[in-house]
Formats: structure tokens, C-alpha cells, sequence
């Protein structure tokens, strides 16, 4: 596509430079589609920190690691042969099939040839001069290329809290998302486990079957509910092979995931008991996030929420045995659904157990590690092993640990300083040609982000593709255009309740974290139709030479 650098060139270290025209960041399932897509036309090369493919499935291997959409849905779209060929062993797949799926497709599809595995991005510029990248590598590669596509993930950064005494500690610290290949044996160790979301609520009814004990550090209790995963029917996988082509468009025309029965009336609407009844069988029901819908109003209206809260509140109760523990257990200063509702196998149940107990630590905040466990403000526990899953610095937490610069020398973390900036979640004012997928301010896990990933990589290869057509070496966002999607993004939060949680979707997940709302919750149909239509009405909001 673009003569414009010379290959192997010398860089002014002496190393050779190497020209292509697309950089990828990143071999998870976005940026491994976006190999696929882009390499007929375009010279490829993509950087991928881990030793393997599969991102979010090959780092988070933690025991219990599950997907909580249904897998026939959360699954590649743009080959056929290959949804009719693949065969899912369950409703919501585990880590293992996850992998397996990324490694078949990296396989079956040739990827390999083009990453560059263990061998993350370290920093790169952008030369205005040229309207070129140059990129450069923890292994000492340096790259010239026009475009960049960041498909860095979204919760790809792991959150390690600074308590200080990390090195004292005798026994093994192990971050979920770090998790080692080799797994880890539980067996007769006394285990401490902090962080109580999506990954502490999956991982730990597992760590509790072989450890000698237990200790759950709690923050925030977390609403969960079951998973209702099984193994797959035969008759519902037929019925899919039958329908994909369609049903992976439909998808696009929700969240990503269709098999879910939307409401039409509000909770004020219904009798008490017809309300009961109809979050029993939310509550029942094979769809994970039925509960958040199961009203019209559940994610809008606080008291309807209050409705749903104060059902799975009773549904802890009547679960966790020890009425004390019940009660740590029950959320009650955030909406349901404010943070992304966990889905679990067994987890209020594992209260029940004689050698699991549950420490509150927002009452009594953690202060150090020792060399025996973990101390709090109120007392000190011997641990042999201590997981963390205290999350991520999520959005821009993975493209800040890399030295951006753009125009003027202006670096990404400093203009990102008070929180990200983004232009339809794709593109940042001030650094041209560098296009990100699910980026802070779009729709991320508000959809199934690998139909929407390979939406938006389909949508970021035609910019790319028109530029080529027309001429161009050069694409921006404008401020205006950033200003007018902070003021979308801000709308579409101001109608949900999501403002009143404290997660990762606001950045305060992590003390200190600057940043206002980071996901689009307008709906990805509605996030879809405006870059549609950016580009229709001639690159608004963009800038193109
Ligand atoms: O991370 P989290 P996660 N002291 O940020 C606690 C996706 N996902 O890895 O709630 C003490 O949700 C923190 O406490 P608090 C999904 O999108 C999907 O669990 O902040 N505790 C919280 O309990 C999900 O939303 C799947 O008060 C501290 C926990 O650590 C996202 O990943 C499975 C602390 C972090 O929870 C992230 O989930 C897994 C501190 N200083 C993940 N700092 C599925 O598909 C943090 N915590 C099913």
C-alpha cells in the first residue's frame, strides 16, 4: 500500500528499521481479526506482550476463568466455515475452549507469520514530517509504519494496589491475570484472596474445595448471580449453525447478544408478587444478565433498582447460613448493575463452608504484606498463598504503560492526565492515523466485544481503505469532535444509574485514577449509527490531508 519509507534502513541507534503499513498492538481477538482483516491489502506486523494469542483468555487463566455471554454468540462472525465447523462444549465456555478457540483461528488463519509474540511495544512517535509512526519494541525492534491499530484490550492492565511489604512475604503473591500456566496447587495452604468482582466471585468456590483455609478480604460486597451454564444442547447448537449469517447480524442490532427477553413494562408497573415472580424467573433464567432487564427501568429508575437489589439481597440470605456473614455479604451502597454484574458457580454457597471466612476490609482497610500474610488495621493473618484479583487499570491503563507521542511532542498520558479524551472511541486529537479498538469511551463490555470488536475493526479498516482511495496519508479527530462525543457519552450516562457505583467504568476502581465515565452506555447500536454517519457526512468530527 504505501512506498513511503525505505526498508531496512538504519535507525540512529544502528538497528534496522523495518517499513510496514499497519502496526497492531495487541494479538487478542480483535487484534488477531484485525491481522486477518487487513493483510490482503496492507504490509502487517503485530506486537503481542504474551507468549501466545488469545489476550483477555490467554492472561486470565485463573482456575474458573468463564465468559458469561453464551458462546455460540461471543465467537467470531466473519467465517462461516468456521462457526459451522467449531464446536462449543458449553453454554458459557471456560478459559481452556476460549484459548483453544484463539489458538485454532490463529492456526487455521495463518496469524502466526505476523506476530511478533513476547515482545510488547514500548514506546512510539509520530513523525509529523512524514505522517508516519515509528514504533519500538521491548526487544529492540524498531518499526516505520502509517497506521496503528491499539487493540490493546480494555482490561488488560492488572490493578496492583502499593501495599508496601510485598518482598517480605514469604509465601507466593499471585495476581489473577498474571495467573501461571502451571496453575497453582491449593492443596493444604492457607489462602488469602482480595478482591471480591467478577474474577474473586468466579475463582474462588474452586481455590476453597482444596485449600486448608480460606480468607476472603472484601471491600465491597459484589451482586452476583448464577451462571445457569451447562453443557451445550445439541438442538440449540443445530438451531444456531442453521441461523448464524442472520443472527450475527441481529446481534450488532443489540448488545452483541440477542438471546435475552427485553422488558416492556416498569417494576411500578407489576403487583409485588408479580414482581417476585418475575425476578424468580430472571433469576432462573439461562441469560446471565436477565435480572438487569427484567423491568424496563431497572438500570434508570433508582427505585425499581432498589426492587431488584433488595431480591438479590434476599437471595444472599437465604443462601449464606451465618445471618452476620449474610449481611457483609449483601451490597447496599451501589445499584445493581452500577458495576458490571458478576455471574458465579456457587459462590454465596461457599460461605457455608467450615474453611471459608470473610474479612471486611473497608471497615478495616489492608495496610502492609509481612512476612507471614497480611496485615490490617485491626489485625494480622498467616497465609501461605495470597491472590489478588483486585482488577484492572482498565481503559487506558494499557496504552498509558506505553510512551505515546503525538503532534508537538505531546505524549498520550499527558494528554490524557485528567481522564481520557477520545473521538468516537476510536481516535485521539493529536495523534493521527492511531486507531483504537474498544478504546476508552466506547461501548466495551456494555457489548460482546468480539462481534463488536470485529465490527469496529470492519469500521476502522474502511477508514483506512478510504484514505487509500482517496489520496490521503493523514487522519485526525478534531477537539470538537472529542467535545462532541464527551458530551454523547455524558448523556447516555446521565440516563442510568451506572454514575452511582464506584468501578471501573468511572476510573474509581483505583484511589488516585483520574477520569470521569469511560464507557459508552448508549447502546451499541446507537454508538454504530453515529460512526456510520461520521463518515457518511464526510469525516465529521475528523480531520483528513
Ligand atoms: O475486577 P473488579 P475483576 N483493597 O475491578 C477489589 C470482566 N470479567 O477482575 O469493589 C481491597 O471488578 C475491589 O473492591 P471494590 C468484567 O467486565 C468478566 O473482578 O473496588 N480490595 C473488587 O472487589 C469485570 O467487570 C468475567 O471496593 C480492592 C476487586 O478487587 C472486569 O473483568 C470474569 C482493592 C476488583 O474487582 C473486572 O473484573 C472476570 C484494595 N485496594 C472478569 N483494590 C466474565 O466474563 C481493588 N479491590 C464472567
Amino acid at each position: 500500500m504505501s512506498e513511503a519509507v525505505e526498508l531496512n534502513r538504519a535507525d540512529a541507534t544502528g538497528g534496522a528499521v523495518e517499513n510496514f503499513d499497519v502496526a497492531i498492538i495487541g494479538a487478542g481477538f480483535s487484534g488477531m481479526y484485525a491481522i486477518h482483516r487487513l493483510r490482503k491489502d496492507c504490509k502487517i506486523v503485530c506486537f503481542e506482550a504474551g507468549d501466545g494469542v488469545g489476550g483477555t483468555w490467554y492472561w486470565n487463566r485463573y482456575p474458573g476463568a468463564r465468559v458469561d455471554i453464551q458462546s455460540v454468540e461471543y465467537s467470531y462472525g466473519f467465517d462461516n466455515d468456521l462457526q459451522q465447523e467449531w464446536k462449543w462444549p458449553e453454554y458459557f465456555s471456560a478459559q481452556p475452549d476460549l484459548e483453544r478457540y484463539a489458538n485454532h483461528v490463529a492456526d487455521r488463519f495463518g496469524l502466526r507469520d505476523y506476530i511478533r509474540f513476547s515482545n510488547a511495544i514500548k514506546s512510539m512517535r509520530f513523525d509529523e514530517d512524514t505522517n508516519l509512526w515509528h514504533l519500538f519494541s521491548e526487544k529492540g525492534d524498531h518499526v516505520v509504519c502509517r497506521f496503528v491499530i491499539a487493540a490493546t484490550g480494555s482490561l488488560s492492565a492488572p490493578n496492583t494496589p502499593p501495599w508496601p511489604g510485598r518482598d517480605k512475604f514469604k509465601g507466593q503473591i499471585i495476581h489473577t491475570a498474571a495467573w501461571p500456566r502451571e496453575g497453582v496447587d491449593f492443596t493444604g495452604k492457607r489462602v488469602g484472596f482480595i478482591g471480591t468482582g467478577s474474577t474473586g466471585i468466579q475463582a474462588m468456590p474452586i481455590i476453597a474445595e482444596q485449600a486448608a483455609h480460606l480468607t476472603v478480604f472484601q471491600r465491597t460486597p459484589a451482586y452476583c448471580m448464577p451462571s445457569a451454564n451447562r453443557p451445550l444442547d445439541e438442538e440449540v447448537e443445530r438451531d444456531w449453525k442453521a441461523h448464524y449469517p442472520e443472527r450475527r447480524k441481529q446481534l450488532l442490532e443489540t448488545y452483541g447478544a440477542s438471546l435475552v427477553e427485553y422488558p416492556k413494562f416498569s417494576a411500578h408497573d407489576c403487583t409485588p408478587e408479580e414482581r417476585q415472580e418475575i425476578m424468580e424467573k430472571a433469576w432462573n433464567s439461562q441469560s446471565a444478565f436477565q435480572l438487569l432487564i427484567c423491568f424496563s427501568d431497572v438500570m434508570t429508575d433508582k427505585a425499581a433498582n432498589e426492587m431488584v437489589c433488595e431480591f438479590v439481597r434476599n437471595k444472599i440470605r437465604s443462601i449464606v447460613k451465618d445471618p452476620a456473614t449474610a449481611e457483609k455479604l449483601c451490597p447496599k451502597t451501589y445499584p445493581i448493575g452500577g458495576k458490571r454484574l458478576c455471574i458465579g458457580n456457587g459462590y454465596f454457597e461457599m460461605f457455608n463452608r467450615d474453611n471459608v471466612s470473610l474479612v471486611d476490609v473497608k471497615a478495616a482497610p489492608i495496610v502492609e504484606f509481612t512476612e507471614k500474610g497480611l496485615r490490617t488495621t485491626e489485625a494480622e493473618y498467616e497465609l501461605d498463598i495470597i491472590v489478588t484479583a483486585t482488577g484492572f487499570d482498565a481503559l487506558t491503563g494499557a496504552l498509558n504503560r506505553i510512551d505515546i507521542e503525538g503532534v508537538n511532542h505531546r505524549t498520550l498520558k499527558d494528554k490524557w492526565a485528567n481522564g481520557p479524551t477520545s473521538y468516537l472511541g476510536s481516535m485521539v486529537a493529536g495523534f493521527p492515523n492511531f486507531f483504537m479498538i474498544h478504546g476508552p469511551m466506547a461501548p466495551g463490555a456494555q457489548a460482546q466485544m468480539i462481534t463488536t470488536g470485529e465490527w469496529q475493526v470492519n469500521w476502522t479498516a474502511g477508514l483506512i481503505e478510504d484514505m487509500v482511495r482517496d489520496g490521503k496519508v493523514r487522519i485526525d479527530a478534531t477537539e470538537a469532535g472529542e467535545q462532541s462525543w464527551a458530551a454523547e457519552l455524558d448523556f447516555a450516562a446521565d440516563q442510568t444509574l451506572h454514575k452511582l457505583a464506584d468501578s471501573w467504568y468511572n476510573a474509581r476502581n483505583i484511589e488516585g485514577k483520574k477520569g470521569g465515565f469511560m464507557i459508552y452506555v448508549g447502546g451499541f447500536p446507537r454508538f454504530r449509527q453515529l460512526c456510520e454517519e461520521a463518515v457518511e457526512q464526510g469525516y465529521k468530527g475528523f480531520i483528513r490531508s
